[in-house]
């Protein structure tokens, strides 16, 4: 009996897993805004858009609007992302890219440094960025893979770089998560932090997912997917050839 229950315990944990990948949040800025049915909430803080300029970086997906924070202050103002509602689930997994924009002073001396980029998960920070295009020598992108630096995004300027950084493969983007609610905060700081036309940075296409599923309709035993059925299926005959064998062995 104990192999029987064993296999259905299994089963049972293969159709809990089977659910697939729900959009909880995405967001390019330029009308696709997707939030996941009975999800409240968005953007909050600092949401003032502006445009990329036409280029190779908009291949990448840093094209049209983007969101630009040149907020002023030591910390400097946080761009939030609050949802509330999110339906039952064990899992998020969030891609987006970061423009580290104009002039980072990284660790530059003479006060126009440390510059840095803040990115915080349900009230804790989980990254910290830097770049030089200006002063400085350390570039820490947090694990995100660099895509573009030679412009100004914004302008088309080459006097400094912006920094794109693709942010889908750093570990801290996929999470075990189950709170019905989600924040992602996202703000400068630093002693250097100038601001407003020195620095700023800025994001564009916002995408999480999450294995989120409404009890709608009612949960049941529902049907196996075929690959489910299989696994029973070999699962039932290895537990009967195991009994028939045992049967077979002299008392
Ligand atoms: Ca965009
Ligand atoms: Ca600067
Ligand atoms: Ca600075």
């Amino acid at each position: 009996m104990r192999m029987y229950k064993a296999l259905l315990g299994a089963a049972a944990a293969a159709l809990a897993t089977s659910a697939h990948a729900a959009v909880l949040y995405q967001n390019d800025f330029d009308g696709n805004l997707a939030v996941h049915a009975g999800v409240t909430g968005g953007l909050t803080g600092v949401t003032t858009l502006t445009t990329a300029t036409t280029g190779a970086w908009n291949a990448d997906g840093w094209a049209g609007n983007v969101l630009r924070n040149d907020s002023q202050g030591d910390p400097a103002g946080f761009t939030t992302l609050s949802l509330a509602n999110l339906a039952t689930h064990t899992q998020i997994s969030m891609s987006f890219i970061i423009g580290l924009l104009d002039s980072w002073d990284s660790d530059g001396g003479g006060g126009f440094g440390p510059d840095n980029l803040e990115i915080w998960i349900d009230g804790t920070q989980v990254a910290t960025m830097t770049t030089n295009t200006a002063l400085g020598s350390t570039e820490a992108l947090a694990g995100g893979t660099k895509l573009y630096s030679g412009f100004q995004t914004e302008n088309g300027s080459s006097y400094y770089s912006d920094v794109l950084v693709d942010m889908s493969g750093a570990p801290f983007m996929s999470f075990a998560h189950t709170a019905s609610t989600f924040t992602l905060a996202i703000r400068a700081s630093g002693a250097g932090w100038q601001g407003a036309g020195d620095e700023a940075w800025g994001i564009d296409n916002i995408a999480i997912t999450y294995d989120g599923v409404r009890d709608t309709p009612p949960p049941g035993p529902g049907v196996p997917e075929p690959a489910t059925w299989a696994m029973m299926i070999v699962g039932f005959g290895a537990a009967g050839a195991m009994l028939r064998r045992r049967r077979t062995i002299p008392a």
